[in-house]
């Protein structure tokens, strides 16, 4: 594909490799690519590192994944420097924990902030991408790596009439960097997803009323969160990289249990036994303690049912209980939220519960919000609606392949590509804990090393090979698109309306674009692609004819 004269009269700054996006997985390719010598740039739209951690800032956000499992393990330096002070932290500490990093690696002097790619276009008479950004930047690339992630545009407050509101908007992933007062005020809030949740769970101590507009409800477990005892926390780092690499095989890429243990297999007692304890010790267990939760629509409504049952034996009202309850969409089919309070602030005098399942919003004025007719006057509104996740990132930058092949076309029915990093028709073009891979399912830093490493083993080969150029074949991201479709026929989450299938965007074809069987057998399955000479990747160099790498059919 020519490039566009426009562009060709700008100036482009030549590198090796151009990263976009400085969350934790654009943060590791820019360190992994630079130490092999390689010149390399990464741009990324905000003005600080961290990626959905520098944007959601919203009250109360916090991981749902242990800390001592949701940061990097390629450094033994920093495993041992960086000590986490909770079991789950919240945004403020992981942002730290993030600038942290990038400090120690000296990755800013490489980064170029406020700066957003908007088109990425593969020149076939140079074979190297051109990548320009919303600033007016050019970048004449060998290798582009996107690191967007999977959760990093929202989707906005489509109701009619919110332009009109004259109270204060916040949009829970791109809350403000000042201080928000929201004490003494009526707060409004806007979905009730993992965000919702955990903001719900602190505005409500500040408000003095809260609307929570629900539509979906979630099911949300107790985090149980706690300081993290220095004894423990000592324990951890001398046998840290043994635990790095048992959890790197597990399921989620964390040290959370994963039994083997069928539910039907133990008797009601022993079950409600262990539901209850992991229950009060930490909810995310609760995903664990049994094997087929997500396989067996049977063993997945006991543990509905039981978390059912502790909303109604938490909130006072049977009304609002009842109304808070999850039905008709299996138990982790929407990904669990983890809380602290959520239910207990409905027994407080200032939150109503507003189901928007029998009276939807109807429109936002500029006092509040009408529902069912009736105006609810607030001075703030917090959307938590969630996002264009998955895809959205990638499709939002104007991408094109060989011969000026555009990526929003060949994804318009679905994503495809092969492995979840490398797309055919798009040379030496990598996506990293994105679509197709097991993306928002795994523990996302440790995805996320895994595959850049993956990906700097293959630039490896490449230079061994004298290579310049490697894409997936068609065959193979055929194959991969069936492996990922065999295994969430499998799985139970696929049967959920939800971000997983893409159907909270109107008009987004409904899929289930991410690699259901967990962190370890993804990364077996990578390994053995290497394994056999990159099968399933075309490679070409200067000289030599393409040299294609037949894949194996996947198990
Ligand atoms: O977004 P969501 P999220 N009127 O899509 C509702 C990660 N995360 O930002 O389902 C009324 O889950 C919508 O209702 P419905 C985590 O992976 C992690 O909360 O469309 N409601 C839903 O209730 C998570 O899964 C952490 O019926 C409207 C909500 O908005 C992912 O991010 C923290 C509406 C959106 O929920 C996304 O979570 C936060 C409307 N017009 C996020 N439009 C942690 O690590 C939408 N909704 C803890």
């Amino acid at each position: 594909m020519p490039v566009t004269q426009d562009s060709t009269a700008k100036q482009s700054q030549k590198v090796d490799v151009l990263v976009v996006g400085a969350g934790f997985g654009g943060m590791y390719a820019l360190h992994k690519f630079r130490e092999k010598g390689l010149h390399t740039v990464a741009i990324e739209a905000g003005d600080g590192v961290g990626g959905t951690w520098y944007w959601n800032r919203y009250p109360g956000a916090r991981c749902d994944v242990m800390t001592i499992d949701y940061s990097y393990s390629f450094s033994d330096e920093i495993q041992q420097e960086w000590t986490w002070s909770e079991r789950f932290c919240s945004q403020s500490e992981i942002l730290s924990y993030a600038n942290f990093v990038a400090e120690k690696l000296d990755l800013l002097r490489d980064i170029k902030f406020g700066t957003r790619a908007s088109v990425v276009e593969f020149d076939d008479a140079t074979q190297r991408w051109r990548i320009e950004t919303e600033q007016g930047d050019i970048f004449d690339a060998k290798f582009c790596i996107l690191s967007t992630g999977p959760l990093s545009v929202p989707k906005g407050v489509a109701i009619p009439g919110a332009d009109s509101f004259e109270g204060e908007l916040y949009l829970s992933a791109r809350w403000p960097h000042h201080d928000v007062e929201l004490d003494g005020k009526r707060i409004g809030v806007i979905g009730t997803g993992s965000s919702g949740v955990q903001i719900v769970s602190v505005v409500a101590h500040q408000a003095s009323h809260l609307h929570v507009f629900q539509r979906t409800p979630s099911f949300s477990l107790p985090m149980r969160n706690q300081k993290l005892d220095p004894e423990y926390v000592a324990q951890i780092k001398k046998h840290y990289n043994a635990i790095r690499a048992v959890t790197r095989m597990t399921f989620s890429g964390g040290t959370r249990p994963a039994s083997s243990r069928p539910l039907f297999s133990v008797t009601v007692e022993e079950r409600n036994a262990m539901l209850e304890e992991a229950w009060q010790t930490a909810g995310h267990n609760l995903l664990g303690i049994f094997s087929d939760l997500l396989l067996n629509k049977d063993a997945n409504d006991v543990v509905a049912d039981f978390v059912r049952k502790k909303i109604g034996e938490t909130v006072k009202d049977p009304e609002v209980a009842e109304k808070l309850k999850p039905r008709g969409e299996p138990i982790f089919a929407r990904r669990p939220c983890l809380d602290t309070n959520y239910y207990e602030v409905f027994n407080q005098d200032n939150v109503t519960l507003v189901d928007c399942l029998t009276t939807p919003i109807e429109r936002i004025t500029p006092k509040g919000v009408i529902v069912d007719g009736k105006e609810i006057e607030l001075d703030v509104i917090i959307a938590a609606t969630g996002f264009d996740a998955l895809t959205g990132a990638l499709l939002s930058i104007d991408i094109k392949g060989r011969e000026g092949a555009s990526l929003r076309e060949k994804w318009s029915e679905g994503a495809r590509s092969y492995l979840g990093m490398t797309i055919h028709g798009f040379p030496n073009l990598f996506t990293t804990a994105a679509v197709n891979g097991p993306s928002a399912l795994a523990n996302f830093i440790l995805l996320n090393e895994q595959n850049v490493n993956w990906i700097s083993d293959l630039v490896d080969h490449m230079t061994a090979q004298g290579h310049d150029t490697v894409e997936a074949t068609e065959a193979a991201e055929d194959r991969w698109m069936e492996r990922i479709a065999q295994l969430a026929s499998k799985s139970l989450m696929p049967k959920a309306n939800t971000w997983y299938t893409g159907t909270n965007i109107p008009g987004k074809p409904r899929t289930f674009p991410m690699y259901a069987g967990g962190l370890g057998k993804y990364t077996e399955d990578c390994q053995i692609v290497a394994n056999n000479g990159y099968e399933g990747l075309t490679f070409r160099g200067q000289s030599a004819t393409p040299t294609v790498h037949k894949a194996r059919e996947t198990a």
